[in-house]
């Protein structure tokens, strides 16, 4: 059967504004990586809690926890690197949307670790989305950062 993921455009609506690199390349990236991105995680998601499911899909190779900058606690994110493609395409498609302590979680083809990827890209330390949201999300430190400032 031909893979689900073979256009390029819809491996990811994300695009990362640090990659490196031209469109092309990060396509290409997006096509060929074996790592993940894991959102709309809860703060209190441990490490052992991510390997216990995500290795449903494959054997991990490595797990990196997303860090808020300030605090350096985690901060709702992370990257989970595999030994193989396939295993990567597996967990993008029956892991995603899945339930982790309570939340729907989102898997998302990733362009690859680099160090620094780690830290949440918002001026509070944390998510760059959880500075604009308005809800009340306890699993995620409660209302967003710029309604705490209000
Ligand atoms: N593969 O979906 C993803 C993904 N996300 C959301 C973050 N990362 C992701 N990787 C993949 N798929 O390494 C990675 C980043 C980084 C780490 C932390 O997680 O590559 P971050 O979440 O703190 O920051 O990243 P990021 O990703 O740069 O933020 P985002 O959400 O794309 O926002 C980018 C820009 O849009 C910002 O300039 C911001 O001002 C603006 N923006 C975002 N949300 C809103 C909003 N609700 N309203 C107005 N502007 C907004």
């Amino acid at each position: 059967m031909a893979s689900l993921f073979k256009d390029p455009n819809k491996l990811s609506a994300y695009r990362d504004r640090k990659f490196p690199g031209s469109q092309d390349e990060f396509e290409h990236a997006l096509q060929t990586s074996m790592t993940v991105y894991v959102g709309n995680m809860s703060f209190y998601t441990t490490e052992e809690q991510v390997y216990e499911l995500f290795t449903r899909a494959g054997e991990i190779k490595k797990i990196i926890m997303g860090l808020d900058k300030n605090t350096k606690t985690p901060c709702g994110f992370c990257f989970i690197l595999y030994y193989s493609r396939d295993d990567a395409e597996d967990s993008v498609k029956y892991i995603s949307g899945t339930i982790l302590d309570d939340r729907p979680i989102r898997v998302d083809f990733d362009w690859g670790f680099q160090e620094g990827r780690q830290w949440g890209r918002g001026r509070s330390g944390g998510q760059v989305r959880d500075e604009y949201r308005t809800d009340y999300d306890p699993g995620r430190g409660g209302y967003g950062k710029l309604v705490q400032k209000e």
